[in-house]
């Protein structure tokens, strides 16, 4: 029989190779909605469908499930833990009625949770810790809760003790309702007694339990004060009121692996997780009101076409109705890459939407078309830190390639595409090798591209340090009409900054007027590509004097004057090369600081300051100056220094002189580049 309850969400999120997906499935199985149990390690699961996360050993990209536990609908969604892919989990929590952080039970690892933590409490959504593989050479908790209380804002509550023989963790004694349990792989855990060596152990943990729940219960802490003991049913009723709120973040124990801890974490989500409604309003979105569905991963399938996941905050919807004057057809029940088709959604509900052609993540889709006023958008995207310029291998193919990936960046909005006119070049940006791997891999398959990949070109320019005079003259005589065009210029370096400025000077018509835009225009022409090989930067150039020919001048005789006084000119005028300097930001725990200011100064950096990260518990920010060429490949530094965690952003800051051995050899490449370039 269908529930007739909202089905709620739950999302699971944490560092990479935490057992997020082994955990989905231990849900899974766990709850009854599966008979039989998948594995990642047999490529079984129901995360991680695709052959590229198959293949990975990784994964990839978000899974929703829709389950069911005691009559209660649910929809788990798995998310890959790679750094490089937090997107994904991004876009999953804002659909997330509760969040589970699942991590290792490695104190020194912990700080790989950081980025998610700091998103999760910043956006106020409920959250429990899983600490999975406790299987294996297990620390005690309380040294693994005191390294994550480092990271999260709200105050961690353990909610179970470990029983341990000898090195194995056979069991837990439950900190609320003061009963031990004996894991018994797939099915419920034995009640079994209290170890008699662990009653103080596990008095201290409940005691902490309680203390940290009457800091928000002026009831509960009178009591306590006064010695009563509060019923189990209090501290429940306290525990889900506390979760909703997001005041507290209880800490599960388990092995996902072994289905340890599993049915414990189940029924909590079930007694404790809020509603759909708690979200929506957290979002700032009344309870009545038009159908509202939000897209939080859109993908495009073989064979299906583009299906929108959306999380239906308000109302219902039937297949064929129109959403914004778009219809839905087809409304499609996730089961990781299974999807059943279903008549009708309602609020609460995770489905994917098909061919919802305009729909892109993070769009909100309601009846009258109009985004309600109150529910605040998706945070913005996270920004590229790593690029690469593409190339199709059949240049017949480039038009394809963009609309190609003009299509993904619907799905992924953590890529970006650049058109770098300039340097004739197709950047593609995103938050790593690995990332811009997966996508490319991607792009290849689906539209049967042969791409390739090479490091961006750095846009370089060049500039002068010393004036000159020059005089250029532009003179065929070629039978009939003859050209003629004579100019004298003074070029001129200008600070940096000021990109180019034209004087005319001409007095008394030594060259009239009609011709002297067109002499600009032929020193423009030469600026775009300098002595050096460079567009030149930073240069005034003044007209001071020239001739002219009753017949033979033209437009075109003096744009060539112009072009030879400059390439002459420029000769003697001591060109220099200018790179681009980014201000760099770099951000980081502090254990690692000076590590990071090791980096910039490798890398030519130039260290401005460090303060903590504002909102970011033990964390630094580092600001420097360092060029753009050095910037290319910082992130895969960064993240090797520091479990993977620091980040940086960038802009450009200003151009700077670059001379000796990197100059030549930059010039050195320009010029090669150029005499390949006109071979073919
Ligand atoms: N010992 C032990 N190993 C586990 C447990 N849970 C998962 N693993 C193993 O840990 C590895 C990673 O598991 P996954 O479930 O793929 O981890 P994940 O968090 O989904 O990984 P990503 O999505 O790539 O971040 C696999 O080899 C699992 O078999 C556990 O409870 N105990
Ligand atoms: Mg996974």
């Amino acid at each position: 029989m269908a529930s007739t309850q909202s089905p709620r969400c739950a999302v699971l999120v944490g560092p990479y190779l935490a057992g997020k997906t082994t955990l989905l499935e231990a849900l899974l199985h766990a709850s009854g909605t599966t008979q039989k149990k998948g594995s990642v390690k047999d490529g079984t699961s129901v995360g991680d469908a695709s052959a590229d996360a198959r293949s990975r050993h990784m994964s990839i990209e978000m899974a929703a499930a829709s389950a069911a536990y005691l009559d209660d609908p649910w929809v788990f969604i798995d998310t890959p833990g790679s750094i490089e892919l937090s997107q994904e989990a991004r876009n999953a929590l804002m659909a997330a009625d509760v969040a589970i952080v699942v991590i290792e039970p490695l104190a020194e690892r912990v700080q790989t949770a950081a980025p998610i933590f700091r998103f999760i409490d910043e956006h106020a959504i409920p959250h429990m810790v899983f600490v999975n593989k406790m299987d294996g050479t297990a620390q005690a908790p309380k040294d693994i809760l005191a390294a994550l209380q480092e990271i999260s804002e709200r105050p961690l509550i353990l909610r179970q003790v470990p029983i341990r023989e000898g090195e194995a963790v056979t069991g837990y004694v439950d900190l609320v309702s003061e009963r031990a349990y004996r894991y018994k792989p797939g099915h419920a855990s034995d009640l079994v007694k209290i170890p008699d060596d662990m009653t103080t152990d596990e008095q201290v943990a409940r005691t902490e339990l309680l203390e940290a729940l009457a800091d928000f219960d002026d009831k509960l802490l009178e009591k306590l004060l006064e010695d009563v003991i509060p019923s189990p049913k209090e501290i429940y009723q306290e525990l889900a009121k506390d979760l909703r709120d997001d005041r507290v973040v209880p800490v599960f124990l388990g092995a996902a692996e072994k289905d340890h801890g599993v049915r414990r974490l189940l029924k909590a989500l079930r007694h404790e997780t809020p509603t759909h409604q708690v979200a929506a309003a957290r979002r700032g979105l009344p309870t009545d009101g038009e159908t509202v569905a939000e897209v939080f991963k859109t993908v495009h399938v073989a064979g299906t076409g583009k299906l929108s996941y959306v999380r239906l905050w308000r109302g219902g919807i039937k297949d064929g109705q129109s959403l914004g004057g778009h219809r839905v057809s087809g409304i499609l029940r996730p089961f990781g890459a299974q999807l059943s088709k279903v008549p009708e959604a309602k609020a609460g509900d995770v489905v994917a939407f098909g061919r919802m052609d305009e729909a892109k993540t993070g769009d909100v889709l309601t009846t009258s078309g109009q985004r309600p006023a109150s529910f605040r958008a998706f945070p913005p995207p996270l920004t590229p830190v790593f690029s690469l310029a593409i190339h199709a291998d059949n240049r017949n193919d480039e038009v394809k390639l963009s609309g190609a990936i003009q299509r993904m960046l619907d799905e992924d909005p953590s890529l970006a595409l650049d058109h770098d006119g300039d340097l004739g070049q197709l950047v593609l940006a995103g938050q790593g090798d690995i990332h811009l791997q997966i996508a490319l891999d991607r792009l290849r398959q689906r539209n049967n591209l042969k791409i390739s990949t090479t490091r961006p070109r750095v846009p370089y320019r060049e500039t002068i340090r010393r004036s000159a005079k020059q005089h250029g003259r532009h003179k065929r005589q070629t039978g009939g009409h003859g050209q003629f065009g004579d100019v004298h210029i003074e070029i001129n370096p200008l600070p940096r900054g000021q990109g180019f400025a034209f004087v005319d000077k001409i007095v008394g018509g030594a060259i009239p007027r009609q011709w002297i835009p067109s002499v600009e225009e032929g020193v423009r022409e030469f600026l775009n590509k300098g002595v050096l090989g460079f567009r030149v930067v930073d240069v005034s150039v003044t007209l001071t004097d020239g001739q002219y020919h009753a017949v033979d001048s033209s437009d075109m005789a003096f744009k060539t004057a112009g072009r030879i006084a400059m390439s002459e000119g420029m000769q003697k005028c001591d060109p220099v090369l200018l790179e681009p300097i980014g201000l760099v930001t770099i951000s980081v725990p502090n254990e690692h600081t000076a590590k990071v200011q090791r980096v910039i100064t490798g890398r030519r950096g130039q260290i401005l300051g460090y303060d903590a990260k504002p909102g970011w518990k033990g964390w630094d920010e580092v600001t420097a100056h360092m060029p753009q060429s050095e910037i290319h490949d910082l992130i895969i530094e960064l993240r090797s220094l520091t479990l993977g965690v620091a980040t940086y952003a960038w802009k450009f800051d200003h151009l700077s002189e670059l001379t000796g051995r990197l100059a030549d050899k930059v010039i050195e490449d320009q010029g090669s580049r150029a005499t390949t370039a006109a071979a073919s």
